[in-house]
C-alpha cells in the first residue's frame, strides 16, 4: 500500500484576502488523518512551511504583489515536495492560496518527463504580470509552470517550463480574463468549462480527461482549487464564482480519478476558514480527498 506525506503551505501572499493562511489548520481539523488513515499504509505530516506575514510589498518594476517572498517560499516548498517523492511517498500539499502550485509543480515535475496536470478551478490561473487585472500571483501559477511569467517564479529548481500545454486539462472554468483566453487558444490547452460539464455531464468530462492524459503522461498532478466548486458547497474561498461544479459531480470526478490510478501528486488550495461556514469547505476538501484516494462505501 502507498505512503502519504502531507505538507501545509499557509500562504496568503498571492491574493488580497487574509485568512487563507489558516487553510492547512482547517483541513487538518476537519479530520484528514482519520479519513485517510485506512487508505494508506502510513501517513506522515511534515507540518507547515513558515511563510510569515509581512505587509504587502509590491515589486514596482514588475507590478507583482509579494513577488520575492512568494518565490522564496515556493522554492522551499519545491524542495520539500522533491524530498517527499524521493522518499517514495505521495505528496499532498495543503494551501494556502493557489500561488503555491508554483512550488508544488517545480518539485513534482523534476520526477517526470511528461507530467500531466488537472487544474480544477473556476479560473484559468494563466495570467502574467502583463495580463493580470490584479497583480495577484494566485492568478498566475499555471502560466508560470508553462514557462510564462517572472523568471524568479519560472526558474524555481532550475529549468522552465515545468509542464507542456498539451498535458494540461482545466476543469470548471467560468471566469477567464482576456489574456488567459488568448493563451488558451494560442497554446491549445484543453478546457472543460462549466458549459461542457453541463452539456456532457461529469462522467464524460472525466472519461475524456483520463483518456487525453493517460497515454502521453508519466504522472498526473491534481491541483484542486476549492473555488472550482459551487459557492453553495464551498463558501470558504476568497474569490467565489457562482454556477460551479457541484458536491456530487466533484465526488464523481475524484472517484473516477481514483479508479484510473493516474494521480501521482495533489494539492487542495484556497480554503479560507474566515469566510467559511462552520468549516464546511475544509470538510469538503477532506471528503474529496477520501474519494480521490479510493474510499469505498461498500
Ligand atoms: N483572474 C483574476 C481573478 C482570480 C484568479 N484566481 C483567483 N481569482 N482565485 C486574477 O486576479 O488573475
Ligand atoms: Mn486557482
Ligand atoms: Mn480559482
Amino acid at each position: 500500500m502507498r505512503k502519504l506525506t502531507i505538507i501545509g503551505m499557509p500562504m496568503d501572499l498571492g491574493q488580497m484576502r487574509r485568512g487563507v493562511d489558516m487553510g492547512p489548520s482547517a483541513i487538518r481539523y476537519a479530520g484528514i488523518f482519520e479519513r485517510l488513515s485506512k487508505l494508506f499504509s502510513s501517513i506522515e505530516d511534515w507540518g507547515d512551511i513558515s511563510v510569515g506575514r509581512p505587509e504587502t510589498i509590491i515589486d514596482v518594476q514588475s507590478n507583482l504583489r509579494n513577488l520575492h517572498l512568494i518565490a522564496e517560499k515556493n522554492q522551499m516548498l519545491a524542495e520539500m515536495v522533491d524530498k517527499i517523492i524521493q522518499s517514495k511517498s505521495f505528496p499532498l500539499v495543503l494551501g494556502g492560496d493557489h500561488s503555491i502550485a508554483i512550488g508544488t509543480l517545480a518539485g513534482v515535475s523534476k520526477h517526470y518527463t511528461n507530467l500531466g496536470v488537472i487544474w480544477y478551478d473556476a479560473h484559468g490561473d494563466l495570467n502574467t504580470a502583463e495580463t493580470s487585472p490584479s497583480g495577484n500571483i494566485h492568478g498566475m501559477p499555471l502560466a508560470v509552470s508553462l514557462g510564462y511569467g517572472h523568471e524568479l517564479l519560472t526558474n524555481i529548481l532550475g529549468t522552465s517550463p515545468k509542464i507542456k500545454p498539451e498535458h494540461v486539462v482545466i476543469i470548471g472554468a467560468r471566469s477567464l480574463d482576456e489574456g488567459e483566453r488568448r493563451l488558451i487558444k494560442e497554446l491549445g490547452i484543453k478546457v472543460f468549462t462549466m458549459h461542457e460539464i453541463d452539456r456532457l455531464g461529469m462522467t464524460k468530462v472525466m472519461e475524456s480527461t483520463i483518456d487525453y492524459l493517460k497515454e502521453k503522461t508519466d504522472g498526473v498532478h491534481l491541483s484542486l482549487d476549492l473555488d472550482g466548486l459551487d459557492p453553495n458547497d464551498a463558501p470558504g474561498v476568497g474569490t467565489p464564482v457562482p454556477g460551479g461544479i457541484s458536491y456530487r459531480e466533484s465526488h464523481l470526478a475524484m472517484e473516477m480519478l481514483a479508479e484510473s490510478g493516474l494521480i501521482t501528486s495533489a494539492e487542495f488550495v484556497e480554503v479560507n476558514p474566515i469566510l467559511d461556514e462552520r468549516n464546511k469547505t475544509a470538510s469538503l476538501a477532506v471528503a474529496l480527498m477520501g474519494s480521490l484516494f479510493g474510499e469505498k462505501l461498500l
